[in-house]
């Protein structure tokens, strides 16, 4: 009798442990169904000669893609074209290696409130007079999953400022600062 009790014991501790797994399987595919990645994050590094650094991250909301950055090193009180390009690779000083503007709808170059804009248009960050600059927005063009993806493409601010026109770069100038843009671990 003991000796089965023991064993029914055992048994049923198995089927918990089976079943254990089974949930933690489960629950795994809940999250990626329910759409995937979540967050992510760049930290940007300044390019040759530049002193622009900073940190950005992206986290998936109701309606878009929140962005919100803290950059500093930046020319005091002024404006600096803030894109997301086509590559995330920093290995030129000059930050060139990161290609043109992320731009998979094949669109022209706008502001980021408009309908037709690169993804990759975040418009400018704002320098206040200590070079330092806080850029939050809403964006309903960039997706942390699905065709505009920006996860893996590069993060750059420029020396000058984007005037949101000119084709195909905003005439912002040199880049100051680039970073990847990679999967962060979200809350
Ligand atoms: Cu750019
Ligand atoms: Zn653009």
């Amino acid at each position: 009798m003991k000796h089965w009790t023991k064993t029914a014991l055992t048994a049923m501790g198995l089927g918990a442990a089976a079943a254990a797994v089974i949930l933690a399987g489960y629950s795994h595919r809940i999250l990626a169904a329910e759409g995937g990645v979540k967050a992510a994050i760049a930290v940007l590094a300044p390019t040759d000669g530049s002193t622009v650094k900073g940190t950005v991250t992206f986290k998936q909301v109701e309606g878009g893609v929140e962005i919100e950055g803290h950059i500093s090193g930046l020319k005091p009180s002024s404006k600096h074209g803030f894109h997301i390009h086509e590559f995330g690779d920093q290995s030129s000083p000059d930050g060139k290696a990161a290609g043109g503007h992320f731009n998979p709808a094949g669109h022209d170059h706008g502001a980021p409130d408009g309908d037709k804009r690169h993804v990759g248009d975040l418009g400018n960050i704002e320098a206040d007079a200590q070079g330092n600059a806080h850029y939050k927005r809403l964006d309903k063009s960039v997706e942390l999953n699905g065709e505009h993806c920006v996860l893996g493409r590069g993060l750059v601010v420029h020396a000058g400022t984007d005037d949101l026109k000119t084709q195909p770069t905003g005439d912002a100038g040199a880049r100051a600062a680039v970073g990847v843009i990679g999967v962060a671990k979200g809350e």
